[in-house]
């Protein structure tokens, strides 16, 4: 039955996406409610950004007490939270410098255009000519610059002409590196650690260890988007943390603010971040004061209540438990820490999956390569987990 607001958002909102029937109107820890007060496993987060989970109490105190205080003042003045979130964020990662913006994508393009300045400014490309590695089956965002990399047909298809200056090759394939960075135009290469969208793919050990390597070697920019894998989601703080690999610039966004706001930052060197002068660079939202308390308060939730920790622990009950039921129907469980998702066989609709599982308390959504994620918030205990397993279990036992 459609509700009101459904009817209202068909007719009226932009119809790039496609629903769940389900009309959500609460959210608190792992769980939402729909209009009918029904609870479900939020499997999804919000595409991994409600690690804390829904509306956690520290979040929202922190939000109602600089909501009142002041929200935003361009950053054509100081304001009183940036550089104590700047200063807190550099020392805990070892940065130098934080470029704030609002969207991953936007954190994406102000790598970009990071890279390219480097480019010409540092590295002695000639104008023009730089170019910048992605992989196969990347997700970097929808705006120009991020799709002129992509390599899904929907995400660029006629949004053309695109941004030069984009190679792409394979993701877990070192050769394809080697090969690459031989080309002294190459000015940087953007890896998620792990490929969320394109159905979370981990990459082989070490992998990570020789790009930085290679980077290095080549004086190329190791870039990672650490949007979806970031902020505890891998079950380490970072997924470049498996390796102790510490990326050129690194991209976090969703989960930096826990969902009550948006914010999203490129961390670096004093060298490269300072490419952007003023009058280069630039965000009427970025690093505006009420973001940036929440965004503190974000990671200190992620730290203090050792979320990454339990992700690493809950998301390995997931994997074990749910590789008991593979079936001819499930191809692979892949993921680590609370990025996961169990990959179907072809012949499988993974939407109708998605539909069943919510009929059955759970939300959860498809990735490409016919897989569906399963992304709970990092707070998940193991009996909630378990009794989650049940549900997924005898879904997918009766498909
Ligand atoms: C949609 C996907 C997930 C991201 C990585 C940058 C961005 C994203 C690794 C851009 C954003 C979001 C976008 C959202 C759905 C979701 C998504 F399915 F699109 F690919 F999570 F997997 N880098 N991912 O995952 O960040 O600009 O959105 O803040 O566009 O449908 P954003």
């Amino acid at each position: 039955m459609n509700n009101l607001s459904q009817l209202a958002e068909d007719q009226y909102c932009s119809l790039n996406y496609e629903h769940l029937p389900i009309t959500i109107t609460k959210g608190k820890g792992i769980y939402l409610f729909d209009d009918r007060d029904s609870r479900y496993f939020d499997f999804l987060s919000g595409y991994s950004v409600v690690n804390q989970g829904h509306c956690h109490p520290r979040l929202i105190e922190v939000a109602i007490q600089q909501l009142q205080k002041l929200t935003l003042c361009s950053r054509s003045f100081y304001n009183d939270q940036l550089g104590l979130f700047s200063e807190y964020i550099c020392n805990l990662l070892g940065y130098d410098r934080v470029l704030p913006m609002n969207t991953g994508a936007e954190a994406t393009e102000t790598a970009i255009k990071l890279a390219r300045k480097y480019a010409y400014e540092i590295k002695n490309v000639p104008s023009g000519q730089a170019k910048i590695v992605v992989m196969h089956n990347n997700f970097m965002g929808r705006t120009m610059g991020s799709i002129s990399g992509s390599t899904d047909y929907y995400s660029y298809h006629n949004f053309g002409p695109l941004l030069p200056g984009f190679v792409s090759i394979p993701f877990n394939d070192v050769f394809a590196v080697k090969n690459l960075l031989q080309d002294p135009t190459v000015c940087a290469i953007i890896i998620e650690p792990i490929q969320g969208e394109a159905g979370v793919f981990v990459p082989d050990e070490g992998y990570l260890t020789r790009v930085r390597q290679l980077c290095t070697e080549a004086k190329v920019l190791m870039i990672a988007d650490e949007i979806q894998s970031g902020m505890g989601r891998s079950g380490k703080f970072l997924a470049c943390d498996y390796e102790e690999v510490k990326p050129d610039l690194l991209l976090l966004g969703k989960a930096i603010t826990g969902g009550v706001t948006a914010l999203s930052v490129v961390l670096g060197s004093d060298g490269i971040i300072s490419l952007l002068q003023p009058g280069m660079h630039g965000s009427t939202y970025g690093g505006n004061p009420l973001t940036c308390a929440i965004a503190l308060e974000a990671i200190k939730v992620i730290i203090e209540e050792k979320l990454a920790e339990n992700a690493f622990k809950v998301g390995e009950i997931f994997r074990d438990e749910m590789a008991k039921t593979l079936n001819g129907k499930i191809k692979a469980i892949r993921g680590r820490g609370l990025l996961n998702a169990i990959a179907f066989d072809e012949s499988i609709d993974t939407t109708h999956i998605c539909h069943q599982l919510m009929h059955n308390g759970i939300l959860a959504k498809p990735t490409r390569n016919n897989a569906v994620r399963f992304t709970p918030p990092l707070i998940i205990n193991p009996e909630q987990m378990a009794s989650a397993m049940e549900i997924i279990y005898n879904v997918l036992a009766t498909k």
